[in-house]
């Protein structure tokens, strides 16, 4: 009875997508946006009530994944459907090589037009987009410059979310209204180092932010590999990153010394003067640079009051760390509310699916770090909230399947029929969004693949599986090992028991998996580690 009900609820489903004409596309790609940081997640300490608003009226993905956990190769497996191995872009900062065949290509092949604005980050100018409107490199957060597909660079005055926002509006206003649009808006926030928009400092203050119960990993669960500077304790720079000007601030994190007493007076207006000056605040204006001033500059003062040294300066940092992360986040969530009031307002949100979701996961503290890169769960999940007027009954709902940034190509093609071409890896998800309670969908394991070494943050590369239950990892060129997890007894990834004798069935059957997966894909470099690493242990 039950089978028939579920089959006869697909019918309907799939004969009420059928009848709708082919759907607007927006995807709202942020930058280092945690999952852990979203109410809808169920974070109760911060507000995010745009995207909670979008996940209440669509379906929320509790393990989308990302196969290569850093900004220009998630991008790149976005916009070709595969891995970095096959697309090139195993690294940030590399080059795009548009030799290949793009998503948004495939997509004006089939009527749509198509384009990307705001964070783009692959070295290449964006290709096969009808418009485009992006930032070089990591942009700014304030006065960000835009080079667009004249190749005019301009600067646009005000805040980076903001800006992208308007951008957004006016090319939905100034778009074809007779053909079905795809956008992809890429927002600078989250990113390093979280600077608030002016009406957002002191938004979290009065908040005190538990430390995660495993800030203070001790490491000694696992191998080598958790050797990294990611730490928020040793490597977050009280100057840059939560900027403290404070001339004590650099000396203190590397000799470990106490906290020399602050400059006075007119010293410290001085060298905030001179501080407000450099970098991210040379581009401000009086006004944003006078508020950057005054809110910073407090809190140093304060600062230099407490003279902290050890845990108590590395729980301070956190808290700051924190108040920065979600005070940038709350500009995000606003702006994301404003895309969502434009399409009510304009009648475009009957046919528009719209996508959130981050480039790769972040830590907030766990494990004492902040950054990505690691296959460990805060980096290798990230959000993704999809909303889809054609499939109602998917409203509310929490979808536990794995699905992975390789997919998100192939689905958005199958949003309208179009078949997924050969050289795209993902498979299509739209039958997981038909029916979440699908069976099997993951039981082969996702496959991941991390490169970038040695700097900024020394992660060893890495790659490995990531089933329902288990992750499986292989590092090597930092460090050289194995790491399994069980993710339903251990969720915090603290024991690697991969030498654990009741583990040996399930680590044979994952290795076997694995390979499986390297070979599918053809992922010749991991191919090689992985055979030598069998003849050792
Ligand atoms: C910058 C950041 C790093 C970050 C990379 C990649 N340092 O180098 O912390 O990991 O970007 O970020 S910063 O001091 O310049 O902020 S990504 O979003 O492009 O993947
Ligand atoms: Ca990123």
């Amino acid at each position: 009875m039950k089978k028939i009900l579920v089959l006869l609820l697909l019918c309907i489903h799939t004969i009420a997508f059928a009848q709708h004409k082919q759907p607007n596309i927006i995807f709202i790609l942020s930058d280092d946006h945690a999952y852990q940081a979203i109410g809808a997640y169920g974070n109760k300490l911060i507000s995010t009530p745009n995207i909670d608003r979008l996940a209440k009226s669509g379906a929320l993905f509790n393990n989308a994944i990302v196969s290569n956990a850093i900004c220009g190769p998630s991008r790149a497996a976005f916009i070709t459907g595969q891995y970095s191995h096959k697309n090139g872009y195993k690294v940030n900062d590399g080059v795009l090589d548009t030799n290949q065949r793009f998503l948004p290509e495939i997509l004006s092949q089939n009527g749509y037009q198509t384009a990307w604005i705001g964070k783009w980050h692959l070295g290449s100018l964006p290709k096969g987009f009808d418009y485009w409107n992006v930032m070089p490199v990591q942009g700014h957060y304030f006065n960000p410059d835009f080079i667009n597909q004249k190749n005019d660079t301009l600067l646009y005055h005000g805040y980076v979310t903001e800006v992208i926002t308007e951008l957004t509006k006016k090319y939905l206003k100034d778009r074809n209204p007779d053909k079905p649009f795809f956008l992809v808006v890429g927002e600078k926030a989250t990113h390093r180092e979280w600077l608030p928009d002016l009406q957002d400092l002191g938004a979290y203050d009065s908040v005190k932010f538990p430390l995660p119960a495993t800030f203070y990993d001790d490491y000694k669960g696992r191998t080598a590999a958790a050797k990294q500077l990611m730490s928020v304790g040793d490597v977050l720079t009280l100057k840059t990153d939560l900027k403290i000007n404070q001339p004590f601030g650099e000396k203190q994190k590397v000799n470990n010394q106490p906290a020399k007493p602050a400059v006075k007076g007119k010293e410290i207006e001085e060298s905030m003067m001179r501080y407000y000056q450099q970098g991210e605040y040379a581009r401000m204006d009086s006004v944003q640079s006078k508020a950057y001033r005054n809110y910073y500059g407090q809190l140093a003062k304060e600062f230099a009051q407490l003279n902290l040294t050890g845990n108590a300066l590395k729980e301070w940092k956190f808290q700051r760390y924190m108040k920065d992360y979600y005070a940038t986040a709350k500009s995000l969530d606003r702006n994301i509310g404003e895309i969502l009031d434009y399409l009510d307002k304009n009648g475009l949100s009957e046919n528009t699916i719209v996508i959130y979701a981050s480039d790769q996961g972040f830590y907030l503290g766990e494990h004492g770090w902040f950054d990505k890169r690691f296959i460990y769960e805060e980096s290798l999940r990230t959000p993704f909230i999809i909303r889809m007027p054609q499939l109602p009954a998917l409203k509310d709902k929490k979808i536990n399947q794995i699905i992975s940034n390789v997919d998100w190509a192939p689905t958005i093609l199958d949003f309208s029929g179009i078949a997924k071409p050969d050289f795209m890896q993902g498979k299509s998800f739209l039958p997981v969004l038909k029916n979440p309670q699908i069976k099997n969908w993951s039981k082969d394991g996702a496959y991941y693949h991390y490169y970038e070494y040695p700097g900024p943050h020394y992660v060893s590369p890495h790659f490995g599986i990531r089933t329902d239950d288990y992750v499986l990892v292989r590092f090597y060129k930092g460090t050289e090992a194995w790491e399994l997890y069980d993710l339903k007894k251990d969720p915090s990834e603290l024991n690697n028991i991969i030498n654990d004798k009741h583990y040996s069935t399930i680590k044979t059957e994952l290795k076997k998996k694995l390979n499986k997966l390297i070979v599918a894909y053809d992922d010749q470099e991991a191919l090689k580690v992985f055979n030598q690493a069998l003849q050792v242990n």
